[in-house]
């Protein structure tokens, strides 16, 4: 079965509540839909959601990307051809979300014309996952009734607070705010996307670490070598690598340098292909991941689902699967549901998810 050829689809969804953290904010979902075609009639899809501010992909590059390099260097090529196809996205650097998404695509119809769900293709560890909700930049009152909110309504119990403000003891108020609504079984973590210096990130964790959290992530740019090395020898829990640690390379040298002791891995940037030689580095040198969120819709949010619940070591803590409820709308034919803090992997062949083609008119941009 060959690739006959890849849509880059690009398309505008409003969110209802507009996500703000310590590197950029996103009111709208502006993501590409990736459709790769098969000369058999099957067809993948998976979605590819830009972060400009964070790795310099926009919609307008993922699309002139796919349309313009990859579709026309994969046509004709074996679709479960994996390592050629890599071999070739992997002569053009940078472009994170682009190639993730041709990577799940590919998967989606190797799980389709096999008739088995993607999720077992990869491991088959569980059919679902515990959700971690994700709290952005907002007044400490209303943080904590927008957490109360995803308690009671979803079961949801982990929370990932965005930090990173200064003063510092803007997010601190934050966190001992969360506390004392959710109580003390609720689990937090933090995440400050680089908006910190390592004293201010040490400062912030003596505090946090007293009102009980679990991770810090990118507290401090990576690039401050010596400062973050330093903060993260003497964090009282483990410290994450995300935006500086997105390729198995860069998850090598920051677990050896020190910058980090536990891997966010985000199936939109890295795909199922390599999310999982990013999950394999990671068990074999013992550390921690955690499945993180590229502020996806449902299609992204279902991928990431789908790998987590592979694999023990990618299922053991609450993955960030929930973004989406600040969302308008959505893509997908049947909307996910999170019921007492936990979303379900679709049992179907593939991704397990169809695109409803009246929303996909409504908000596509290109016509
Ligand atoms: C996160 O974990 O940093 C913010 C930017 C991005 O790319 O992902 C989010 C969440
Ligand atoms: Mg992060």
């Amino acid at each position: 079965m060959k690739i006959a050829a890849i849509e880059a689809i690009p398309y505008a969804i409003p969110y209802t509540k507009p996500l703000r953290f310590a590197s950029g904010e996103v009111h709208t979902a502006e993501h590409v839909l990736v459709r790769v075609h098969t000369d058999e009639g099957l067809t993948g899809v998976a979605d590819a959601p830009p972060r400009p501010f964070t790795y310099g992909e926009t919609q307008v590059s993922v699309t002139g990307v796919i349309e313009r390099i990859f579709a026309p260097q994969l046509a004709g090529m074996d679709v479960l051809a994996r390592e050629r196809i890599h071999a070739r996205l992997h002569r053009t650097v940078g472009n994170p979300a682009a190639k993730a998404a041709i990577d799940m695509a590919l998967w989606d119809i190797a799980g389709q014309s096999l008739g088995v769900p993607v999720s077992r293709l990869l491991g088959g560890w569980s059919d679902r996952m515990r959700v971690a909700h994700m709290l952005g930049f907002d007044a400490p009152e209303r943080m904590a009734a927008e957490a109360e909110r995803m308690r009671d309504t979803y079961g949801i119990t982990t929370f990932k607070v965005k930090v990173g403000q200064r003063p510092v003891r803007l997010d601190i108020e934050v966190c001992r705010a969360l506390r004392d609504a959710l109580g003390g079984e609720a689990e937090l973590y933090v995440d400050g996307n680089r908006g910190w210096t390592a004293s201010e990130s040490a400062a912030a964790l003596r505090e946090l670490d007293a009102i009980g959290i679990t991770l810090a992530e990118e507290l401090c740019p990576a690039d401050d070598v010596l400062g973050r090395r330093w903060l993260v020898r003497n964090s009282p829990v483990p410290f994450v690598a995300d935006e500086s640690a997105t390729t198995p390379a860069e998850v090598t040298r920051s677990l050896l340098d020190g910058a980090a002791t536990a891997i966010s891995i985000k199936t939109a940037r890295t795909g199922f292909t390599h999310s999982q030689r990013v999950l394999f580095q990671c068990e074999g040198m013992g550390a921690e991941v955690v499945m993180g969120n590229q502020i996806d819709g449902q299609l992204g949010t279902v991928c990431t689902a789908v790998f987590g619940a592979a694999h023990a070591s990618s299922a053991r803590r609450p993955g960030e699967l929930s973004n989406f409820l600040d969302m308008s709308d959505d893509l997908l034919t049947e909307p996910l549901a999170i019921t007492d803090g936990v979303l379900a992997v679709p049992d179907l062949p593939g991704l397990g998810v169809a695109i409803d083609p009246e929303k996909l008119h409504r908000y596509r941009q290109d016509h």
